[in-house]
């Protein structure tokens, strides 16, 4: 397999102008014809013209509308050359046949349920036409789609539709020109049987944009949440960012086979069914806010990754990351933004931690890859954001928005570089950014000890910070990083005391002045080792410190058990409250896994209890927050942080102490969820949300207790429920213990719901999820149910991947876990390698579990690598884990 490198990266030969795109859209074939205006980039060149193309039959190929001879172009595998096309601008047309009917990659032109679709990024319209398949060269698009009239009635593409009509033999046709340049992957085409939603939406300088959105018509009323989710978002970016839509129409298609969430495609965005539809009755309240997220993602690129697009595929931080930062700081407009904090936080650190620490790990911008797709990663897209989030904590919200109103004023219409961006940000505000662009090029989660000293006569405190990146592979020796931390000091009554100066490299900074009191200040930590001294402190303070998460670091600290109770109860940074509980869960945590190896019993603190029960019972605060804040970190964040990770002690370590919050706090829990029931009509609101996450995370402990009574009462919230949330929620809180109701409940919800392919979706996750013992030969039964299909990827997802993100069972000390995922690797691979290769990323850490553990899961990436016409996605994947 080839590996591609960024500092191989060249500008193209040639560009092109415009781009006339003819699709004949037929049940056996596809003919594809591409008009293309090319010219030279610099005037008189003349060398080779290398065109991308992948399993496309060419048809004929003509220069300034002459065909050309066999001798005058090469074509193989991968490309089509013409080795001297003319000096100057030329016209190259080019006829090709294409079978999206036999298309189970998702990638390219396929069919979704009958209905035609398209999936460009990162590098599928090479499997449309032939074409220079790369971010850099952008064009003018025109498409012209003919089809059957009936079969096909509805025919969209990007920009605006100029015309359409009947043709002969009962087609028609419509044109569509796109008047914004782009570049091949934000192409987009649908055709089929779809109906819409209609709205409005009136641009602030007053454009009148029509919005909607495609389904089957069974599912349109499913779509009023997302379109009231792109209306907030179109608000939003106008009213955060001063950015309007540019366009007059603005579509959205859902379709049910789909490999990511969605696409951006201009003014065509397609997106998996699961991320628009949604119904009281059929979506959870993560549903809707998942919808709220990525619908406000995917509108947000307009601007972040459209107009302004990357340079090349290592960029793609510079749109993902930044457009998961405007995603999540629109969720949290609309909703807690402490409780999105959290959320945020959380995934960067069971998922993005993992990968940084395996054999996996990449910088935001990555230096090489076999195939791009194995790059749309946690890194790239969570660390990205966390990266962008750094300039504005470094920069402040109005500095930040200087930035990128200059990086629009500088890019509008271009593809750049992370540098582009960086330089954009600096220069706005005439910053000092040292080596911040280390966070692009350096992979690894920087490891940051904290240690304090308060002097009284001096009045002064000290807090010296030390950092560490680990190496990771190919890079095994790392510089010290920028590192934003933002801090807060308590007195002793729990109250932030002000911050006047501090002493750093023998000067004094000055923070504030009296009449201006400063109560959270960003500290720049640039060295390896480092120190900062807080001048004014009468008495030792209580630290808070990277409030809000201010950088994606592992944050050690000599802050005592004691130091974190307090914080817990009085940090007004919120966020590390939750973190104050977060830290001393872990410690615990940790501490009986220690005593679970030795075969100690087990026994909880009780401070630790208590400490849970005074956020449970504070009815000052939010109860969403609360939901988050009894929650202890997942299996996968501690084993994280063990030198050998044992699934089973970590598994074993977290029911225990669920169970004993369950029994000392089974009164206040059960008046928790008495008090939080409604009858009210379903509301995506953060209140009604925040009841339901407490009254549901309530249930679930008290049902972990397998006791027959409480599990009646999860079976009555189960029955009694109005909605999706309330009832998958008891579902899932009875399927914790296994046994015959479990087995009825599981049966009932399957017959109420069997229509509902995204409901029955979610009934295979939670049972693929499941840590009851022995749940690999459920899985298996599972895979020849007649409602899963290995070729939809969210079904492979839920069942699967659902799978895999059982601890205990997908690491089963047997090897049937390991043995299971192998075997179905192969069997996807053959179907869809991007799905495959998502689903081999299981395997990547094996080296982190014991040695019988690490023989049984290297022998099936073994047998992986070596399987006769395995995809480079896997072989990517597979090989890079052994290695
Ligand atoms: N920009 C989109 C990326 C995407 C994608 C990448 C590889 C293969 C399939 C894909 N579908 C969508 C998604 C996003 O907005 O981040
Ligand atoms: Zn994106």
């Amino acid at each position: 397999a080839r590996e591609i490198f960024l500092k191989d990266y060249k500008m193209p030969d040639y560009l092109f102008d415009t781009v006339d795109l003819k699709f004949e859209l037929g049940e056996e074939n596809t003919i594809v014809s591409s008009k293309i205006a090319v010219y030279p980039r610099a005037a008189g060149v003349s060398c080779p013209l290398v065109l991308h193309g992948s399993e496309l039959k060419l048809l004929s190929i003509k220069i300034d509308g002459k065909e050309l001879k066999k001798e005058e172009f090469h074509v193989d595998h991968r490309h089509l050359t013409l080795p001297s096309p003319p000096v100057g601008a030329f016209t190259l047309e080019i006829v090709t046949e294409i079978y999206p009917q036999k298309n189970t990659s998702l990638e390219g032109l396929y069919k979704s349920s009958g209905n035609f679709c398209t999936q460009c990024e990162a590098e599928g319209f090479r499997k449309i036409t032939f074409s220079q398949d790369r971010p850099d060269v952008m064009a003018r698009y025109t498409c012209r789609i003919e089809a059957d009239k009936n079969l096909y009635p509805v025919l969209l593409s990007n920009g605006n539709l100029i015309e359409q009509g009947n043709l002969e033999g009962g087609k028609h046709y419509a044109l569509w020109e796109d008047p914004f340049k782009k570049p091949s992957y934000l192409f987009a085409l649908v055709a089929g049987q779809l109906e819409c939603r209609d709205d409005k939406f009136v641009t602030r300088s007053g454009r009148e944009v029509t919005l909607r959105i495609w389904t089957p018509s069974e599912d349109v009323p499913k779509t009023a949440h997302a379109m009231y989710s792109l209306k907030a978002a179109m608000k939003w970016d106008e009213e955060v960012f001063g950015l309007e839509y540019d366009l007059d129409l603005f579509n959205i298609v859902a379709v049910p086979d789909f490999n990511m969430g969605a696409m951006e495609n201009k003014s065509l965005n397609i997106f998996n069914s699961k991320l628009v539809l949604a119904l009281p009755e059929t979506a959870t309240d993560g549903d809707y806010a998942a919808i709220l997220g990525v619908i406000g993602h995917e509108y947000f690129h307009n601007w972040t990754g459209n107009r302004v697009t990357c340079r090349d595929w290592f960029q793609l931080s510079l749109k993902e990351g930044l457009t998961v930062f405007r995603d999540q700081e629109f969720s949290s407009d609309m909703g807690s933004r402490t409780v999105k904090r959290i959320v945020d936080v959380s995934r960067l650190r069971n998922f993005q931690f993992p990968q940084d620490a395996g054999p996996m790990a990449h910088p935001v911008r990555p230096h090489s890859y076999i195939k791009m797709d194995n790059f749309y990663t946690v890194t790239v897209y969570e660390k990205g954001a966390e990266v962008v989030r750094m300039y504005k904590t470094l920069l402040g919200s109005s500095g930040f928005r200087k930035g990128m109103d200059l990086y629009f004023k500088r890019h509008d219409g271009q593809a750049v570089t992370c540098e582009d961006f960086f330089a954009a940000m600096r220069d706005a505000n005439d910053a000092d950014m040292s080596n911040f662009l280390l966070w692009y090029s350096q992979a690894g989660t920087p490891q940051v000890k904290v240690t304090s000293f308060h002097d009284p006569d001096a009045k002064t405190y000290s807090l010296k910070f030390s950092q560490e990146v680990p190496s990771t592979p190919g890079q095994p020796v790392k510089e010290p990083m920028f590192i934003p931390v933002a801090i807060g000091l308590l007195d002793s009554s729990g109250k932030d005391m002000p911050l006047t100066g501090v002493y750093h490299d023998g000067m004094l900074q000055t923070i504030s002045l009296p009449d201006q009191p400063v109560y959270t200040t960003v500290l720049r930590v640039t060295k390896k080792e480092e120190e900062f001294k807080f001048a004014n402190i009468p008495e030792r303070p209580i630290p808070s410190l990277l409030r809000g998460y201010s950088a994606p670091v592992r944050l050690d600290s000599d802050l005592t058990d004691s130091d974190l109770f307090f914080l817990l109860a009085h940090d007004s940074d919120e966020f590390n409250r939750w973190e104050a509980g977060q830290i001393l869960a872990r410690k615990l945590m940790l501490s009986l896994v220690d005593d679970f190896q030795q075969n100690k019993s087990l026994s909880l603190n009780l401070k630790f209890i208590e400490g849970i029960r005074s956020i449970l019972c504070n009815s000052s605060l939010d109860k969403e927050f609360i939901a988050k804040a009894i929650t202890l970190p997942g299996e996968g964040e501690i084993m994280d942080m063990m030198a050998v990770a044992d699934p089973d002690a970590v598994h074993a370590v977290r029911s225990f102490i669920k169970k004993q919050i369950a029994l000392s706090l089974k009164e206040d829990l059960l008046s928790t969820v008495t008090n939080s029931r409604s009858s009210d009509p379903y509301v995506f609101d953060h209140h009604n949300m925040a009841r339901r996450a407490l009254k549901n995370t309530s249930l679930a402990y008290l049902a972990s207790l397998d006791d027959p009574e409480l599990t009646n009462l999860a079976l009555d919230e189960y029955k009694s429920a109005t909605n999706m949330t309330d009832q998958f929620a008891a579902l899932a809180a009875i399927a914790q213990n296994p046994g015959q109701v479990r087995d009825d409940v599981l049966s009932d919800f399957y017959t109420k719901w069997r229509h509902d392919f995204l409901v029955v979706n979610k009934w295979f996750a939670l049972q693929a999820m499941s840590d009851i013992p022995g749940n690999v030969a459920n899985v298996q039964k599972l895979l020849s149910h007649p409602a899963f299909d290995l070729r939809n990827p969210n079904k492979v997802y839920s069942l699967i991947g659902g799978f895999c993100g059982s601890h205990v069972n997908f690491h089963a000390k047997d090897g049937s876990g390991y043995k299971f995922l192998g075997e179905v690797v192969l069997q996807l691979d053959k179907i869809n390698p991007q799905v495959a290769s998502r689903m081999v990323s299981a395997f990547s850490r094996w080296r982190r579990y014991d040695e019988h553990r690490q023989a049984l899961a290297k022998a099936q990436l073994e047998m992986i690598v070596s399987a006769n016409g395995l995809s480079e996605n896997v072989y990517e994947i597979a090989s890079k884990s052994l290695a």
